[in-house]
């Protein structure tokens, strides 16, 4: 690596020695900017890189609540805002009990490039709590979700910074805090929170951006090689949000979905999930919040306790769960099984290994920045809608989320041969997001 970028990595290690997951995040992008720190010597001299891993504010908190015996629960809130060089500060929550700061930070940073990548005027962010909605029940969730937009308000806002879902963070956890913004600010505030619902300043199309985007993408790729979806083997991990509309535009391409899963194991449908299994899914995960086991039990369909969606022979990949959830190891599997191409629907689901292995295997993979970038995209379109006072329709907002999937493709894939590595999608995306970042910084000098 270049001298100049190992400095900057061991920097950040050495002020947040824990923070793993944010090194692996940086590690990821500082390395592919080489050739981009190369050519261009202004982002050097104006220290762009220094900066750019530098969060511009983080917000820390308490989130005291009420559990259903009345007991006091206490969790940390945050709210990174990552940099505003391009638009306010944007990206979701996540309620998980592994959220701390390091998770935090990755995801932010992720998020600016990613955002970047959009074309639309977004900054990056990430917030959440380590709070933990599992065995949750509604009214416990709702009064988490307000106390922790008690304290989170006065830190957003349509021109500041405009939060959305991540993991653990729907429609339903969306509701409750924007019930709560309104009370407390006596606004109707619809630009602050996308993944509204419908009637209430959502946009259609929004609940399925992240798995359809992600699922665009890679049909983009297969036809790099003059490939196509149809009759293909696909491999889905997760069973939320961002995996069943993966599902759902698999089918509609005429491919085959035949894994999902959850943090308990995976199910395994040979013959491709039916529209009778994915409506049970829906309502399974969305309404009654059950495990996926119960879908494999309900179809008699077999079940992986503990196993992962790797282990099959498939044509396509899409990790739609959580972090490193796909290695090295998972990879060489999927490789032998004759695996054509990854698109990550969630944020850095594959692990270092994985990735380098895909990439000297002649795979066709996308990393999350690029191919998940369809879930902002269209919360960006919400906040266009939200500003007109208008709403798009379905065929509109798709074909707009279309339109972006291809854009992004194309300049990640134009940038990985611009700067000599054609085919290499994480350095194509990486070097994309962060030129237009890296600009808007050097043109609005040492302050951005
Ligand atoms: P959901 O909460 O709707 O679903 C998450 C799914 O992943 C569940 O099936 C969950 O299983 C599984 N999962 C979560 N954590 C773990 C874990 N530690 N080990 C195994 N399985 C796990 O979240 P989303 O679908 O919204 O998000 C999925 C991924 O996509 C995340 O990486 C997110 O950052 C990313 N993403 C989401 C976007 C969006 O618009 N929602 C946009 C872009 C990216 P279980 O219920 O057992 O925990
Ligand atoms: O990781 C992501 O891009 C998201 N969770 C979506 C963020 C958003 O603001 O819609």
């Amino acid at each position: 690596m270049d001298k100049y970028i190992e400095s900057v990595y061991e920097s950040l290690v050495q002020k947040d020695p824990l923070q793993k997951t944010f090194h692996q995040a940086a590690l990821e992008v500082l390395e592919t900017l080489e050739p981009a720190i190369k050519k261009f010597p202004q982002y050097k001299e104006h220290k762009i890189l220094e900066r750019i891993v530098e969060p511009e504010r983080i917000v820390q908190f308490r989130v005291p609540w009420k559990d259903r015996n009345g007991e006091i629960q206490i969790n940390r809130g945050y709210r990174i805002q990552y940099n505003s060089a391009i638009g306010p500060y944007k990206g979701g929550f996540r309620l998980h009990p592994t959220v701390d700061l390091g998770v935090m930070k990755f995801l932010g940073f992720e998020q600016t490039l990613k955002n970047s990548l959009t074309t639309l005027p977004m900054g990056g962010a990430k917030g959440g709590s380590d709070f933990d909605p599992k065995g949750k029940n509604d009214s416990e969730v709702e009064n988490f979700c307000h106390s922790f937009i008690m304290e989170m308000y006065r830190h957003i806002g349509q021109f500041t910074d405009v939060p959305a879902g991540d993991i653990g963070v729907g429609g339903r956890e969306i509701g409750y805090m924007y019930a709560a913004y309104r009370k407390i600010t006596n606004e109707h505030g619809s630009c602050v929170l996308t993944g509204k619902g419908w009637g209430w300043g959502g946009s259609l199309i929004r609940p399925q951006a992240t798995g359809y985007g992600a699922t665009y993408f890679a049909e983009e790729m297969l036809k790099t090689k003059k490939d196509a979806f149809k009759g293909k083997k696909v491999a889905i991990s997760g069973s939320g949000n961002v995996a069943q509309y993966a599902v759902e535009k698999c089918m509609q391409l005429g491919a085959k979905a035949v894994t999902v899963s959850d943090s308990d194991g995976t199910v395994y449908m040979p013959d491709g999930m039916t529209k009778a299994q994915w409506d049970y899914m829906m309502d399974l995960k969305n309404v009654k919040r059950g495990r996926i086991s119960d879908l494999a039990a309900k179809f008699k369909l077999e079940f992986a306790k503990g196993g992962k969606p790797w282990e099959y022979k498939v044509d396509i990949a899409m990790p739609c769960a959580t972090q490193n959830e796909l290695d090295g190891k998972d990879a060489q599997k999927l490789i032998d099984g004759g695996v054509k191409a990854v698109s990550e629907g969630a944020n850095m689901p594959t692990t270092p290994e994985g990735v380098t292995a895909f990439q000297k295997a002649g795979v066709l993979f996308a990393p999350g920045k690029a191919s998940n970038a369809g879930g902002v995209a269209t919360s960006g379109l919400e906040m266009a809608q939200n500003s007109q006072r208008l709403f798009w329709s379905a065929e509109e907002v798709d074909q707009k989320l279309h339109g972006i999937m291809v854009n992004i493709h194309q300049n990640a894939y134009e940038t990985a041969k611009l700067f000599g590595q054609p085919g290499n999608y994480v350095l194509g995306a990486n070097i994309a997001g962060f030129l237009k970042v890296a600009n808007a910084m050097v043109a609005q000098g040492y302050l951005a």
